[in-house]
C-alpha cells in the first residue's frame, strides 16, 4: 500500500454491502437466467432510482436530477465551490441484459463515497455520483442520450420524436419520468459554468481479456468508435401463395441481398471491424404475406476513425446497389468517433491499482460508454473489472463480489486522489 492512499479508506470499502445492493437492484426487472430487463424511463427504472436515492439520502448526499433525467448524488467537499469530481455510469439495461452492466459503476461510486465518509476522510473537492439516462439505447435508440445531452454533444431535444416499440415517444416518456420525480431537486443540464475536475467510470469489461490474463483491473485508455444506422426497405406486401416471384417486391429478400453486400463491405481478415444487425422488424410480419416493409439496425465499430468513416459512409450506397425490387432509406442515428482518454485519469487509476495491490493492464474498450462523451468537457477515464467468459448483454453476465470489491477499492483510491488535487 503506498502512502498516497489511507489504509482506512481501502478497509472501509464493504464487499458484502456492495454485493447486496447489486443483488437488490437485480431484483428490479429480474428475468430467467439471473438476468435483468430494466429499460430506461420505465417504472422499473424509477424503482431502481428510488432505491439508489434512499441509500444516498441515508448517507447524507444531496440528490438532484436534470432535464434529461441524469441523476446526481453529491458528497460535499471542504471547498464546495471547487470543481467536482464525477463518478458513475448508467442504470438501464439491455432487454436481455445482466446484473452488472452499468449499475455496478453507479453502485461502486456510491460505495467509494461511503467508504471515504466512513473512513472519516474529507476531500477538497465535491464528488458527484451520476446515473446517466438511457446509455443502452435499447428502448429508445441511440444510447448515451443523457451523457450526450449533458456534455452538449447533441441538443437535449434531439431525440424527442424517437419512439419505442409501443410507439411512445422519448419526450412523452421523459416528461412522465420527470413528473414522477418532481419531488427531486431539479438542476440545470450540463456542467453549469464550471466543468468537473474529472470523471471516472467503473464498468465491467464485457470482454475476455482481464480474465484470460488473470488480471484484476483494466486501466481504460480509449474507446473504439461506434456508428448506428436504421435501414427502412420498402417493397409491397402480397399473398404468399398466389403472387408469382416475378411480380413480388419482397422487402425481406432485398434485406438479405443488402446484408450480404454489407458483409462483403465490412469483411475484415483481422477481425477488428465489428458489423452487427441486431434488430429486424418485418411488416406485416405474418407467414403468409410477402413482407412489404422491413426495418433493420446496423451497429458498426472500429478503433480507427478513418476506417469507421470509410466503411460507415459506404453503407447507404452498398445497400441501394444491392436492392433488386425495393427502395431503401438509411438513417444514421449514432455517430461516436474513437476517443482516447487524457492521461490524468488513467494515470491516477494506475497509481490507485498499485496502491491496492491489484494486477492492472492498460487497455481499450470495445464497448461504448458515457465516459467518451465527457472527454471534451473534462479529463475522463474508466476502470474495468473482469467479466466471466467475457460475456455481457446476456443474463449470464457475471463478475464476483471480490472482483467488484477490488474495483470499488481502486475507484475509491482514484476518487480520493483526484478530489484532493489542487489544479
Ligand atoms: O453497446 C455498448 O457498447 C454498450 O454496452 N451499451
Ligand atoms: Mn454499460
Ligand atoms: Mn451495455
Amino acid at each position: 500500500m503506498t502512502d498516497s492512499v489511507p489504509p482506512a479508506l481501502i478497509a472501509a470499502v464493504d464487499e458484502s454491502r456492495q454485493w447486496s445492493r447489486l443483488m437488490g437492484m437485480a431484483m428490479l426487472g429480474a428475468i430467467p437466467g439471473e438476468g435483468v430487463n430494466r429499460a430506461a424511463l420505465t417504472p422499473l427504472d424509477r424503482q431502481a432510482r428510488r432505491l439508489l436515492v434512499a441509500w444516498a439520502e441515508e448517507l447524507g448526499l444531496a440528490v438532484s436530477v436534470d432535464e434529461i433525467g441524469n441523476l446526481f448524488l453529491r458528497h460535499e467537499g471542504t471547498e464546495p465551490g471547487a470543481a467536482p469530481v464525477l463518478a458513475g455510469s448508467h442504470m438501464d439495461s439491455q432487454p436481455s441484459g445482466g446484473r452488472f452492466d452499468g449499475i455496478w459503476g453507479v453502485l461502486a461510486a456510491l460505495e467509494a463515497v461511503q467508504a471515504i465518509r466512513e473512513a472519516g476522510l474529507s476531500t477538497r473537492r465535491p464528488i458527484e455520483v451520476v446515473a446517466w439516462t438511457n446509455e443502452e439505447g435499447g428502448r429508445f435508440a441511440p444510447g448515451c442520450m443523457g451523457s450526450m445531452a449533458w456534455a452538449g454533444y447533441r441538443p437535449a431535444g434531439t431525440w424527442d420524436d424517437v419512439t419505442d416499440a409501443a410507439g411512445i415517444t422519448f419526450r412523452a416518456a421523459l416528461d412522465a419520468h420527470l413528473e414522477a420525480e418532481a419531488d427531486i431537486l431539479r438542476r440545470p443540464l450540463g456542467p453549469a459554468g464550471t466543468p468537473p475536475f474529472a470523471y471516472v467510470e467503473a464498468h465491467i469489461e464485457q470482454g475476455p481479456r482481464l480474465e484470460a490474463d488473470l488480471l484484476d483491473i483494466g486501466i481504460v485508455t480509449a474507446i473504439q468508435g461506434s456508428r448506428w444506422f436504421v435501414v427502412d426497405i420498402t417493397g409491397e406486401s402480397s399473398h404468399a401463395g398466389t403472387t408469382p416471384l416475378f411480380l413480388r417486391r419482397d422487402a425481406v429478400q432485398d434485406m438479405v441481398r443488402a446484408i450480404n453486400a454489407l458483409n462483403a463491405l465490412t469483411h475484415d481478415p483481422l477481425d477488428v471491424l465489428r458489423f452487427t444487425v441486431g434488430r429486424v422488424e418485418a411488416h406485416p410480419n405474418t407467414s403468409n404475406s410477402v413482407a412489404g416493409r422491413v426495418r433493420f439496425s446496423i451497429d458498426l465499430r472500429h478503433p480507427d476513425a478513418a476506417v469507421l468513416r470509410e466503411k460507415g459512409d459506404a453503407i447507404e450506397s452498398t445497400i441501394k446497389d444491392a436492392l433488386c425490387f425495393c427502395t431503401a432509406v438509411v438513417t444514421e442515428t449514432f455517430h461516436a468517433m474513437p476517443t482516447a482518454f487524457q492521461p490524468v485519469v488513467p494515470d491516477a487509476v494506475e497509481r490507485a491499482a498499485a496502491a491496492v495491490g491489484a494486477r492492472a493492464l492498460r487497455m481499450p474498450s470495445g464497448a461504448f460508454h458515457d465516459a467518451q462523451f465527457l472527454v471534451p468537457v473534462c479529463p475522463s477515464g474508466m476502470i474495468f473489472v473482469p467479466s466471466r467468459g467475457g460475456v455481457s448483454h446476456h443474463p449470464s453476465e457475471y463478475s464476483s463480489p471480490e472482483q467488484l470489491a477490488t474495483g470499488a477499492k481502486v475507484l475509491a483510491a482514484t476518487l480520493f486522489d483526484l478530489a484532493n488535487r489542487e489544479a
